[in-house]
């Protein structure tokens, strides 16, 4: 099993053209507001507020950077589909990450979060097709596992997996459910 010894926040950026290039793997995490992006960060690596988590969706407005065992960075991206936000800065974030997930050269694949209690919304689908269509490879994690009962939950992941017709990690940031699967991708 993959141990994580060392997790460090490298930078906030407000876009691709401030992030620094390390010469890692990247996985930037894809999901949105309040699916659990900085929840799982901290699961990932073993620490309660390494990644800033809240109760206010929205609150990440900047790409946030972080590298696990000195070999691997995750970037945080803002979240889509805050409903506070306005349509404007919505679409100006949404421009921001596409640009970094086209531009960024050292994405191996992106990990689109989805929340197992609700559906797979119009805007996961969106986002999905939109990364298919850029032949960007992706994993899909479904976040909150814990907060649904055995039944739900295997709904739900059947729901999602058959929205994206992909294989399905269940995760959990409370449990630790899906843990193991997500380092074993993230690090061979
Ligand atoms: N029960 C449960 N709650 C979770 C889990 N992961 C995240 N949460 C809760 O969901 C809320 C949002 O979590 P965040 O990790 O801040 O979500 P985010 O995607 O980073 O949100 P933004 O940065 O606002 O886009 C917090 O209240 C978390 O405690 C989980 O696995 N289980
Ligand atoms: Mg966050």
């Amino acid at each position: 099993m993959i141990k994580i010894t060392k997790a460090e926040f490298i930078i906030s950026c407000p876009g691709l053209k401030e992030c620094p290039d390390f010469n890692l793997p990247e996985f930037p995490l894809i999901g949105r507001s309040n699916v659990g992006k900085s929840s799982f960060i901290n699961t990932l690596s073993n620490r309660k507020n390494l990644a800033r988590t809240s109760n206010t969706p929205g609150k990440t407005r900047l790409i946030n950077l972080y590298k696990l065992n000195d070999a691997v960075v995750i970037a945080d991206l803002p979240g889509y589909g805050y409903a506070k936000v306005s349509k404007t800065e919505q679409e100006k974030w949404q421009k921001n990450l596409e640009e970094y997930i086209l531009k960024r050269k050292a994405i191996k694949f992106v990990i689109q979060l989805i929340d197992a209690r609700h559906e797979v919304q119009k805007n996961d689908m969106q986002m999905r097709e939109w990364l298919e269509y850029h032949k960007i490879p992706i994993i899909t994690v479904a976040t909150k596992a814990d907060a649904l009962g055995k039944n739900k939950l295997n709904e739900s992941i059947k729901h999602i997996s058959h929205a994206f017709d992909t294989e399905v990690i269940e995760f959990s940031a409370k449990t630790g459910l899906g843990k193991e699967k997500v380092l074993n991708a993230l690090f061979t």
